[in-house]
Formats: structure tokens, sequence, C-alpha cells
């Protein structure tokens, strides 16, 4: 029998027609953890950018969002949570600060993954004024979910490929500078053989380590965020929606580790039991 509460949840996210990433990602594995999913898709492409993908099409759907807006407020439309991914562009990122005052319930948990940069660099696409528009929107959010390199970015701080937590906690410190509030920093690794979340919230640290799969993966941020938002809109702590949703995404990358030919992303569909399984009933 259904006992959790039924949450409907907006998700701003690009459509990446080919390549399991953003909204093909997170409306499945939102809906298997229960929640009414709504969509403002944030542009429409072809593929994801990364290599492999060139040539890629892009329609920035940034001036169709108002009118939709509109709309949905006018049929009193609103959301208990809201979850962001991969934005079109920089004006669309202050259009979603506007829907955080306007569409969401008050009280409503709104997620931000700055789904902006790996490995040091940014996505093809995106430069500085995105960041400085990021930093706004992660500074609104009651979660954010950024990688070490887009936390280097958010802060200003050194991208380092090797670290101590004494940098671990200088970014922590300089994204709460910035104003955000509880913290799901992935991909720290403190050994050659870990990898792991580091999550905060008032003043505490906690780490989740997990063991390093030694090969990169596409839209693993994005399975990663949308398990970890359904696990906590389902009413697990802040660390235990993390951990769900670092175990759950170790799943998906050890279901595509020996099939080379699917390069683009990870098979996080089979695997969707591992996921639900863990969801407090
Ligand atoms: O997985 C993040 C992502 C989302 N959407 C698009 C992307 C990427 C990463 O490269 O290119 C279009």
């Amino acid at each position: 029998m259904m006992t959790h509460d039924y949450k409907r949840i907006l998700v701003v996210q690009d459509i990446s027609c080919v390549g399991q990433c953003s909204l093909t990602v997170a409306l499945p594995i939102l809906s298997a953890c229960g929640m009414e999913t709504a969509i403002l898709p944030s542009a429409v492409l072809s593929t994801h950018t990364a290599t492999g993908f060139e040539g890629f099409t892009f329609r920035d759907l940034t001036d169709d969002i108002p009118d939709i807006c509109t709309h949905w407020q006018n049929k009193n439309i609103s959301f208990d949570a809201l979850y962001t991914g991969y934005l079109g562009s920089t004006r669309q990122v202050e259009m979603v600060e506007r829907i955080m005052d306007t569409l969401i319930t008050p009280g409503g948990i709104k997620i931000v993954d700055p789904a902006m940069a790996d490995n040091g660099k940014l996505y093809v696409g995106f430069g500085v004024d995105y960041v400085a528009a990021m930093r706004r929107l992660c500074a609104r959010a009651d979660i954010i979910l950024p990688n070490i390199t887009e936390a280097a970015f958010l802060t200003g701080l050194e991208y380092r490929e090797t670290y101590d937590e004494a940098y671990i906690d200088e970014l922590l410190q300089g994204l709460r500078d910035l104003g955000a509030s509880d913290i799901v920093l992935t991909g720290v690794s403190f050994d050659a053989d870990t990898l792991g979340i580091m999550v905060y919230r008032d003043g505490k640290k906690q780490y989740h380590p997990h063991r390093r799969i030694p090969k990169m993966f596409h839209g693993t941020g994005d399975v990663y965020a949308s398990a970890f938002t359904g696990a906590y809109l389902r009413e697990n702590s802040l660390f235990d929606s993390a951990c769900i949703a670092a175990d759950y995404t170790l799943a998906a990358i050890e279901n595509t580790i020996n099939s080379p030919e699917h390069w683009y992303g990870v098979r996080f569909e089979p695997v969707l039991p591992v996921l639900i399984d863990r969801l407090k009933r």
C-alpha cells in the first residue's frame, strides 16, 4: 500500500533527445520514486554536448518560459518542490529565481544541481556570466549538489585534482559564504581507491566513501541528483539520501562498465529496483 505523500515536483532541465542525461534521466528516476513530475524544458538538443556528439543541435527555450509560467499562475498551478539542472542560458537562470518565488508552495524544497562543469572545465557553451548567475541561484536553494569542479567555479577557488580535507573545508566555506544552505559535494576523494560524497548541514560534515571506478561516465551527475531528490522527497534524511543516491549511481555504472559500446551514458533503468528498494515505505 502507498503510504508516503504524493508530491508534485517541477524539474527544470534540458531535453537531450539522445544521450541519457537531464530530463530523460530525471523523469524515470523521479517517477520510480513515486513523484508526480512536471517539467520545464530549458532547451532541446539532439544529443548532449560531450565529446563524441559533435555537431549537436541546440534550441534555447528561454523565450517560451515566461508564457508557460504565466499560464501556470493563471491556472493556480504550483509545485511542492523544485529541482533544477542544466539550464539553457544565463537569462534562464534568472527566470528560475523568479519561479522559486512564484510557483513553489511556501516551504517547498528547492534543489539546485549547478550542472555546468566537470574535470576542471565548464561544459561547452558556458562562460563566466553563467557561473555568476548560477552563484545567485545556489544562494537561493535549500540544497545544492555541486561536484568539485562546480564548487571551484562557484567559489572562485582554484580547481585541484589532489587535495586534503582542508581544501574541501575551503570549498564548503566558500559555498556557505555565497549563501548556500545544505551542500552535497560529489566526487570527493582522499585516496586513490575511494571516491565519496561530503554532506554539509548546520556546521556539520558527514562523509560517505565508496569504491572508485577508474573510468568517467557521462550523465552520472544527473542520475545522482535525480536519485538524491527522489530519496529526499520520500523523507529520507539529507545524509541517507546522499548515500542512497551514491549507491544507486554506482550500481548504474557497474551495469555499464562492461559495455564499451555504451559510451555516452549509464544504463540506469535496469537497476532502478536498487533505488526503489532503499526508499522508505
Ligand atoms: O549531464 C549534464 C548535461 C546535461 N545536459 C546537457 C549536457 C550535459 C553535460 O555535458 O551537455 C545538454
